[in-house]
């Protein structure tokens, strides 16, 4: 009977091999497994062993059978499931995946688009650190030790008395070490404030500053230039207010609101219900900080603003809350 179950499983095991249809493999499982398969008639001779060869002859039908059931699951995976692996793999019919091509965030978008505005009126883009020394982000905009305008525009302390910059004024100063008047330049870029956040305030945001200095600039010089790039950017329609604020390193300072394009004047959460939003500050340069600059203030005069990014691009878009933008959510990403 060893050498029967021998030979049986060598013959089942070549006959599977040569099997290329899924159909044959029911025949074949009938031919050895079923109820007069081959191998059920010879363990049906497994009575007529003696009692003492029987467990040892039991153990070995088993095995065989087991080697047999083994062999012919795996031909048909191979027979049934392989091509279906094997065509999911390669097909070639099929679209390419889509591997979500990413694109500029949307304050770079339109930090691109008011560069080009200022660039056709022929301003120049200039950049600066945005850890700064307390000279430049203070002191020489006429903000010594101990002004109060140091709280309103308090920030993150980093080592050595350094600090993550409050706003992009101090690039001003750092253009004007390299350059003469007449100068008309813009300085782009991230500030940092120790504030609470809310739908219109963050503690890092983006800020555009301008500045131009040349001989007999006046305040008219800084209203029109700022309303033109408004309406370049809003449409001929806005509506803008000029009001005085007070800025240490202007002399007069102002400020420039527009009306809320969320709520078109009517009040909400990001005007704070007052219908208009403050978009920039600005003002004619101060006569300090002129020297500061190295420009003799009896032979010119300049104004300079800085441009609230983060807000402008909010009512550009109809965004309703600043922290969106920072959020890194792919939801409010993927609409621009
Ligand atoms: C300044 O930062 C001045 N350096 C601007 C300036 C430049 C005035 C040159 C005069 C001459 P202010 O703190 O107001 O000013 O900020 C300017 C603009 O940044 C604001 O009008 C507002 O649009 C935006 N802004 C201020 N704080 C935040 C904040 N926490 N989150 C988002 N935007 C802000």
């Amino acid at each position: 009977m060893r050498d029967e179950l021998e030979q049986l499983k060598k013959q089942a095991l070549t006959e599977l091999e040569q099997i290329k249809q899924p159909e044959q493999l029911k025949d074949f499982e009938i031919n050895y497994l079923g109820r007069k398969g081959k191998l059920t008639s010879v363990l049906k001779q497994l009575k007529d062993v003696p009692k003492i060869d029987r467990p040892a002859m039991g153990s070995l039908a088993n095995e065989t059978k087991q080697g047999i059931i083994q062999s012919l699951e795996l031909k048909k995976t191979q027979l049934v499931q392989g091509p279906k692996l094997a065509m999911s793999a390669i097909e070639a019919t099929w679209p390419g995946r889509d591997f979500g091509l990413g694109h500029l965030h949307p304050i770079t978008q339109f930090l691109n688009k008011v560069q080009d505005i200022f660039m056709s009126m022929g301003f120049e883009v200039v950049e600066g650190p945005e850890v700064e020394t307390q000279k430049f982000n203070f002191d020489l905009l006429n903000i010594p030790k101990n002004h109060p305008a140091r709280d309103a525009w308090d920030t993150f302390y980093v080592e050595g008395g350094l600090l993550m910059r409050t706003h992009t004024s101090p690039v001003q100063l750092r253009a004007m070490k390299k350059s003469k008047p007449p100068v008309r330049l813009i300085a782009p870029g991230r500030v940092f404030r120790n504030e609470a956040t809310d739908a219109g305030h963050e503690t890092n945001f983006y800020q555009c500053e301008g500045l131009v200095i040349d001989k007999c600039i006046t305040v008219a010089n800084l209203i029109s230039t700022l309303e033109s790039f408004l309406k370049q950017v809003f449409g001929q329609n806005v509506k803008i207010r000029v009001r005085p604020e007070y800025y240490p390193f202007v002399e007069p300072g102002l400020d420039v609101d527009m009306q809320c394009l969320i709520c078109g004047g009517s009040g909400c959460s990001v005007c704070k219900q007052r219908g208009w939003l403050e978009m920039l500050g600005s003002g004619m340069v101060h006569p300090t900080v002129l020297k500061n600059m190295g420009v003799d203030p009896a032979k010119y005069s300049g104004f300079a603003f800085g441009l609230g990014i983060d807000r402008l691009m909010m009512l550009y878009h109809s965004i309703n809350d600043i922290r969106f933008s920072y959020s890194g959510d792919s939801r409010f990403l993927e609409q621009f």
